[in-house]
């Protein structure tokens, strides 16, 4: 009877435990009120024993989201919505600016620094992860950081 218990909270112990995908440095990207779109960024690590793909997502401030990826055409880069994202297992994937991104369309709300988006991910195996990502400004492209001193008294 003893074992039998042990054995059930084992099972618990280590379903619980499941580290599935790992979501680190996600964010939204701030955008200028009336603007109708925008994207969340971040890197996945799939720790699972097998493949998944990210399939789908939902948020607060946005009536769809899409899964999009960016291509050239023609030495343009164009967005394009894609069916999955797929996370090989033991392996990073990383969501950034001119890449992968989880576009937010149709914004239900303005998107102002310092605040946070909900974002719920669906993975293929049917779990889902609810987030809190941070609105934070992009800087288009160039690899400096400007430096802004925002609310600085003028002294
Ligand atoms: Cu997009």
């Amino acid at each position: 009877m003893k074992r039998i218990l042990l054995s059930t909270i084992l099972l618990l112990t280590s379903h619980l435990a499941t580290a599935e995908v790992n979501v680190d440095g996600a964010y939204v990207r701030a955008v200028p009120p009336g603007q109708m779109n925008s994207a969340a960024f971040m890197q996945l690590t799939n720790n699972d024993n097998q493949n998944l793909s990210l399939i789908s997502a939902t948020s607060d401030a946005a009536k769809n989201v899409e899964l999009h990826t960016h291509t050239q055409d023609n030495g343009v880069m164009r967005m394009r919505q894609i069916k999955e994202i797929k996370l090989p297992t033991e392996q990073q994937v990383i969501l950034q600016p001119g890449g992968m991104h989880i576009m937010l369309i149709g914004l239900t709300r303005n998107l102002t620094t310092g605040e946070n988006v909900n974002l719920s991910l669906t993975f293929s195996d049917g779990s889902e992860q609810p987030l809190q990502l941070p609105i934070k400004a992009v800087m288009p492209m160039t690899g400096h950081k400007m430096k802004h001193k925002h609310g600085a008294k003028a002294e």
